[in-house]
């Protein structure tokens, strides 16, 4: 079984990214991304996926954030569509109704679940209405992964594209053994995880590892610890499902959505040192 370095050069040649825009070409062309993201206590992680979407080329981002938040973020990513779902007044998930949030989903091209979602009660039947319920590509991150933890094993496989992007402790918590032992054999875990769930699997923390549902894994060249501060995995996040509405698949946008990260994150830190490097900072730095 193959694993590969990720370069630029394996990028172009083994997985054939090209990345053009026509001239005659529209925003409707470029997708349309749905970002499920964001609670009353961490509407930056929705914000950080939204903004990072856009940033990555896709034509259009609706952000699906809980009703009480759709008034005070108005202005805030004037770029970026809001859709209010029914939360009765909590500011959070755990009162919404995925039928409410499939209505969105219709004319969507990707759908992100998990940044800054938090985690709640009923949780597990929450997202698995989702899992089954989103016709087209899916990233799952943050507390999408840790809610579906106990569950996923017995969920159908989707037929579209899906991406679930844990760090270590995530990834902990889905195989239900300690951060340390993920640590120990990180190719080994996802490339394991991805063929048994049919999944592209994203392990992140330094040198990401990328396993595909084939067999094949990567291992990133880019990035730095800089990169080590809150919501930065929440931008990867919303590049990922940007890629994934251009139409990308599943291995493409992961293997690009991860280098690019890590690359920007190196300029940033190239530009204002690592220690003070944000999550913003990648966002603003990047250049596709
Ligand atoms: P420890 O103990 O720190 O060493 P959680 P979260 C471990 C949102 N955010 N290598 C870590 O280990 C997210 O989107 C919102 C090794 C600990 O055990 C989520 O929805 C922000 N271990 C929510 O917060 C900005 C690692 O994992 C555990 C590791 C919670 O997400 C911040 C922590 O994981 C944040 O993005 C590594 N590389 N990385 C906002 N501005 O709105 C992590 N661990 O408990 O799932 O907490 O990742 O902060
Ligand atoms: P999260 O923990 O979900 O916010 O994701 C953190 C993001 O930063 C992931 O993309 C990680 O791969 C990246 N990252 C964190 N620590 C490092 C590190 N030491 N070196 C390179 N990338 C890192
Ligand atoms: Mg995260």
């Amino acid at each position: 079984i193959k694993t590969f370095l990720l370069t630029d050069r394996l990028l172009r040649e083994r997985l054939g990214i090209e990345r053009i825009r026509l001239v005659n070409t529209h925003k409707g062309t470029y997708g349309h991304v749905l970002a499920v993201a964001g609670s009353r206590q961490m509407s930056g992680a929705g914000l950080l996926c939204a903004k990072a979407a856009l940033r990555t080329g896709c034509g259009l981002v609706t952000w699906a954030v809980p009703d009480q938040l759709a008034g005070p973020l108005i202005g805030h990513v004037p770029e970026v569509m809001l859709a209010g779902i029914a939360d009765g007044g909590r500011g959070d998930w755990s009162a919404t109704s995925p039928q409410d949030i499939l209505s969105w989903v219709a004319d969507k091209d990707a759908v992100a679940v998990g940044p800054g979602i938090g985690r709640f009660l009923q949780g597990e039947k929450w997202l698995s209405a989702l899992w089954n319920g989103i016709p087209c590509p899916l990233v799952l991150d943050a507390d999408a992964l840790n809610m579906m933890a106990n569950a996923f094993e017995k969920w159908p496989r989707r037929q579209a594209a899906t991406i679930l992007t844990p760090h270590p402790g995530e990834m902990a918590r889905l195989l239900k053994i300690s951060v340390q032992e993920v640590q120990k054999d990180r190719i080994g875990l996802a490339r394991e995880f991805s063929l048994r769930y049919g999944v592209t699997l994203v392990l992140k923390g330094a040198q990401t590892v990328i396993a595909t549902p084939e067999g094949a894994a990567f291992v990133n060249t880019t990035g730095n610890p800089g990169m080590a501060t809150g919501g930065t995995g929440d931008v990867l996040t919303g590049m990922i499902a940007s890629l994934l509405a251009q139409g990308h698949n599943a291995v493409q946008a992961a293997c690009l959505g991860v280098y690019l990260h890590g690359r920007a994150g190196d300029q940033a830190a190239a530009r204002l040192g690592e220690s003070a490097l944000i999550a913003s900072d990648i966002i603003d730095r990047l250049s596709i």
